[in-house]
């Protein structure tokens, strides 16, 4: 029985008695330990009902058995599919029926929440808490060995959903290939090894610190200090023990504006990667001079995992992505086109390779529109080439705002603000954030008959919207500035309001 990538990441540890996770409260756990326990998780799964190619909805703290659960779903050839811990019970809703899972885990302080949104389906919920949960316990009396489940490279490994610019969630489907090829190709690239301690400060439910770092993590034996969120004192802490962090622009910004944080504490350190929103070349830049280190920038995608990355040998240039990861194609097109543009030219970066996902789950259109026949995936991320093949990403095609890493789309609030009472209209937009590189805002036209209320405004708002997304100052504007094709001029607003 071969499953392609539970036979890559989890089941060559099942007798290493090296330490795979340190925790918060001083804990550790061994990756034998981790293999029974993910065992143990697999019988409650198919005990739920759960067989290969259902959906568990995961919406769980950073917890070892989060970890566990996501190994346990490799191994009975279910499709683990992650939730941001701040969605709303609205947004939650959606992906649910979307996705229609078999299995839903949450924490326990939110079960009665999803068992309303599950109340009229046949779907099991369990929990997952820091003091425990039903799911944990259940685990606790099951046997320490499963028979793995059959799976081959194409079968899904995981649904990740990502915003749309339509407002509608997309849920990427990502293979057991795209998802072991990657691990492997940055494994290898970044030369990471069971000697590594890498600082994981980031949250499990995207790519970067479910995948990009736990992937790795588990293909090559590294330990890992698990720590439940970013929380500076600790990382400087582990800096002088560890080689490795991963982390978005604001945890390197963060650690520059700390005078604890010095050369002599990051002797140790043998890489800190930066990805999933732009590292500014003055980060850069400033991160060496304080340190000696070169922060290595890469660039990816929830749909196509890793694209590029700074080299780990030669040089690591502020402001580009280095370059594609091996087996991957990158190419650079005129967007109203597809025509492929000669390196200097700005134009739509595209990738194909074995990282890039196998299409929309349930939208057959969309995935037509972006993924395109001959294999290139359209990311709506604009660059240049230099002639060598290094990647710079200068701007966005889509209407996107990245706040601490996090994805935000404006059509999407914008919705939720339009539909409230006394507004005719909105634009939602991007302004530099020292902290999280962007931050929200909103710009609003209200009915001519009302005076607009924002206190009543936010108040129908925010229940529906999960914190990080919520606009940090709206803008009452009798219209909004518009181009003579009536298009709303994001960039005008951005400008007026910047700073
Ligand atoms: C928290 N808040 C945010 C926020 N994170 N607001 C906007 N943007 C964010 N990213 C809110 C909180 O709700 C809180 O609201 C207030 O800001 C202060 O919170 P905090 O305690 O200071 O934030 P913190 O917990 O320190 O979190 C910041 C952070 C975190 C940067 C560490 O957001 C984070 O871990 N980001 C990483 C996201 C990530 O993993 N992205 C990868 C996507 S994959 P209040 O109520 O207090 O006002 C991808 C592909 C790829 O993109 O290439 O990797
Ligand atoms: P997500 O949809 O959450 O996977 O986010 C992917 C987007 O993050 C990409 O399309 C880019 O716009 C952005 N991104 C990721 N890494 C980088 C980077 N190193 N520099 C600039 N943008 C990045």
């Amino acid at each position: 029985m071969t499953n392609h990538l539970y036979d890559a990441l989890i089941a060559p540890h099942a007798d290493n008695q090296a330490i795979f996770l340190e925790c918060d409260d001083g804990t550790a756990l061994t990756f034998k330990d981790f293999v029974a326990r993910a065992a143990q998780i697999a019988h409650v799964l198919t005990q739920a009902g759960v067989a290969p190619g259902d959906r568990v909805v995961v919406q769980a703290p950073k917890l070892p058995d989060t970890i566990a659960l996501y190994a346990a779903c490799l191994q009975t050839g279910a499709v683990y599919l992650p939730l941001n811990t701040a969605y709303t019970q609205a947004e939650v809703s959606y992906f649910i029926g979307d996705a229609e899972p078999v299995l839903v885990v949450c924490d326990a302080k939110d079960e009665a929440k999803i068992g309303e949104i599950t109340k009229d389906t046949e779907t099991v919920i369990l929990t997952l808490s820091a003091d425990r949960g039903s799911l944990s316990e259940a685990a606790d009396s099951k046997p320490t060995a499963f028979q793995t489940v059959s799976r081959g490279e194409d079968d899904l490994a995981g649904l990740l959903y990502t915003s749309g610019t339509t407002g509608r969630s997309k849920g990427a489907m990502l293979s057991h290939k795209n998802l072991g090829s990657n691990a492997r190709v940055l494994t290898d690239l970044w030369q990471i090894t069971s000697d590594d301690r890498l600082i994981h400060a980031l949250p499990i439910f995207h790519t970067h610190g479910l995948f990009v770092a736990m992937n790795t993590a588990l293909l090559s034996g590294a330990r890992v200090r698990f720590m439940t969120s970013f929380d500076i004192d600790t990382i400087l802490e582990e800096l002088p023990r560890s080689t490795l962090l991963m982390g978005v622009p604001t945890f390197y910004t963060r650690l520059l504006g700390d005078s604890r944080f010095t050369a002599e504490i990051t002797h140790k350190m043998r890489l800190f990667i930066s990805g999933s929103a732009p590292l500014l070349a003055e980060t850069h830049i400033a991160f060496e001079a304080r340190t000696g280190h070169r922060v290595l920038e890469r660039y990816g995608m929830t749909e196509t995992n890793m694209i590029t990355s700074n080299p780990y040998y030669g040089e690591r240039i502020a402001g580009t992505v280095g370059y594609a990861l091996p087996g991957t194609d990158v190419q650079v097109t005129n967007p109203d086109t597809g025509t492929p543009l000669p390196s200097g030219e700005v134009g739509m970066i595209e990738v194909r390779g074995d990282n890039v996902f196998q299409g929309y789950w349930n939208m057959p259109e969309k995935t037509a529109e972006e993924l395109r026949p001959t294999g290139f995936f359209i990311t709506g991320d604009l660059g240049v080439l230099t002639q060598d093949g290094r990647l710079s990403i200068v701007g966005r095609a889509k209407d996107l705002i990245i706040s601490g890493g996090y994805n935000i789309y404006p059509k999407e609030i914008e919705d939720v603000i339009n539909d409230a009472d006394g507004v005719t209209e909105s634009a939602v937009f991007g302004v530099p954030h020292p902290d999280f590189g962007e931050s929200v805002l909103a710009a609003v036209v209200a009915d001519k008959a009302t005076a607009l209320d924002i206190d009543a405004l936010k108040a129908t708002v925010e229940p529906q919207l999960a914190r990080f997304k919520h606009p940090r100052r709206y803008i009452v504007m009798d219209e909004l500035p518009r181009n003579t094709m009536g298009k709303v001029q994001k960039n005008v607003l951005r400008d007026a309001y910047s700073g």
